[in-house]
């Protein structure tokens, strides 16, 4: 599509303060093509640390919120605290949160609605597992995880749908770009299907699962990739700024 190229850096949990320090020194020393967005999701603890000293070429993401407003929610961290503390950006739904944490696809939908409605942009994950694409429920998977973002989303200019394969995610078995861009165009008609073609072309569908350096330049030629969500790769500077770098 001819959107936006976007390229998210998820940085999971990893990272001390010293390397944070040194990661954001080295992404400012860099530069990103002024035509896309670039935004990177530290954990909550460097959160604004990272907003305060990256340059206002990136943006900044957290990997998570919590799928209500303030209260006895004792660990969490709400979407209104992250407007409040002028965060623009969560992930919501990886594959690490619905496999590790137990979230299914009705909270993630519910905690994406949330968090559109509070103000927040929504980097919102989808994807299979090798079982679920081996046993043939490859498109039923990815069909109701999109489901439950409907009756949630109003506003779909503040949402960018990432497809993330599980089997290519941190084992550095990345999806072919033609695997990839069979699924993107899918993702786009259940899209087109519900919100009309004009809507859907206009939605970013980004791609995330082992992307680096070497596989980004290929897969961003596809049409409907418009962009990526970087793991592994986003923590050295040298290979995200390059993975910046691949808008076709
Ligand atoms: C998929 C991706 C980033 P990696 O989880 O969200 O991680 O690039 O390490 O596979």
């Amino acid at each position: 599509s001819n959107a936006r190229f976007f390229v998210g850096g998820n940085w999971k949990c990893n990272g001390t303060h010293a390397s944070v320090e040194k990661l954001v020194q080295e992404l400012n020393a860099g530069s990103v093509p002024s035509d896309i967005d670039v935004v990177v999701a530290p954990p909550f603890i460097f959160l604004d640390m990272v907003r305060l000293s990256l340059k206002n070429e990136y943006q900044v993401a957290a990997q998570n919120c919590w799928v209500k407003s303030d209260g006895a929610f004792t660990g969490e961290i709400s979407a209104e605290m992250l407007m409040d503390t002028l965060v623009p950006w969560v992930i919501t739904g990886h594959s690490e949160r619905r496999s590790l944490c137990g979230e299914s696809s009705k909270f993630v939908g519910e905690k994406t609605g949330h968090a559109l409605d509070v103000g927040l942009k929504v980097i919102a994950c989808v994807g299979e597992t090798l079982d679920q694409r081996n046993s043939g429920s490859l498109w039923y998977t990815l069909d109701s995880q999109m489901q439950a973002l409907f009756p949630n989303v109003k506003d779909w200019s503040r949402v960018v749908i990432a497809y993330e394969p599980v089997w290519a995610i941190g084992t550095g078995q990345v999806a072919t770009p033609e695997q990839a861009q069979e699924v993107h165009a899918y993702l786009r008609t259940v899209l087109a299907n519900k919100l009309g073609e004009e809507t859907a072309a206009s939605v970013r569908i980004i791609y995330g699962g082992s992307v680096n350096d070497g596989n980004c330049n290929e897969l961003a030629t596809m049409p409907d990739i418009d962009g990526f969500l970087v793991g592994g790769a986003s923590l050295k500077a040298p290979s995200f700024l390059q993975i910046c770098n691949s808008v076709a």
